[in-house]
């Protein structure tokens, strides 16, 4: 455990998964350096990849951390490192069974819930848009019903369950807008509500000008696939 945190994160805003890790740093108070590192699709022509990221992210992923001069990638093994790693308030609880809970459901979301979520706004065919979107919203629905006993997604606080989650909320106008149709149950809504109190919302929430960006990017990415699949045809 470390006295004083020396932590960097190599991220990047449009990144749901280096969101999580930006999320839990702020919700646990600790102090570190944002180094600005766009995932390949983002990155201008001049870009030059920090030598440290070539020798510590072996697939070469956003997000890293550094805690003094050990390195990780990877955002939920990353999650559970800094636990260990830097002394400041926990996003686990304290028992075992608490923490097998937080451990299975961030999985659990991450398999059912991001993986269509990506598969959304990657998707070009519409119905693979539509197939994702329907996956996502059963995902989402589910996450609601976590919530309903105590708020939260695992346990009677939150925890790096909504660390995990976070990105969903903080993107969900842009999901709406590049085709998420599903309705979002009371409770998913009621928790999205809950999170913005948080205060860790503040550093990963996006402006209008971001869900813009995010959203003319996959516009972009999809007209540019169709009309490849069109030239294919
Ligand atoms: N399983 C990884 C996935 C990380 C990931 O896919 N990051 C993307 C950016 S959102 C990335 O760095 N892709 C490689 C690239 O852009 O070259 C995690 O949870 O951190």
């Amino acid at each position: 455990m470390n006295d004083v945190a020396d932590v960097a994160l190599y991220g990047h805003w449009i990144c749901p998964f280096a969101t999580r890790v930006e999320f839990a740093l702020h919700q646990r108070g600790i102090g570190h350096d944002l180094i600005d590192l766009p995932p390949s699709a983002v990155r201008g022509p001049d870009f030059v990849l920090p030598d440290e990221f070539i020798e510590h992210s072996p697939r070469l992923e956003i997000p890293m951390v550094r805690v003094g001069s050990d390195y990780l990638a990877d955002s939920i093994p990353v999650l559970e490192w800094l636990e260990d790693r830097v002394e400041a308030p926990s996003l686990l609880p304290p028992d075992d069974a608490g923490k097998a809970l937080v451990q299975e459901r961030m999985a659990w979301i991450d398999k059912h819930a991001f993986r269509p979520m990506i598969s959304m706004y990657y998707g070009v065919e519409p119905d693979d848009i539509e197939q994702a979107s329907d996956a996502l919203a059963d995902a989402l629905a589910e996450m609601g019903r976590w919530t309903t006993d105590t708020g939260w997604l695992a346990g009677t606080a939150s925890s790096l369950a909504e660390a995990v989650a976070m990105p969903i909320h903080v993107r969900m106008a842009g999901l709406q807008r590049l085709g998420f149709t599903g309705e979002l149950t009371a409770e998913w809504s009621v928790h999205g509500e809950r999170c913005r109190s948080l205060a860790g919302w503040p550093s990963v929430e996006w402006s209008t000008e971001q869900t813009d960006e995010f959203v003319g990017r996959f516009e972009a990415f999809r007209r540019k696939r169709r009309s490849q699949n069109a030239s294919r045809s």
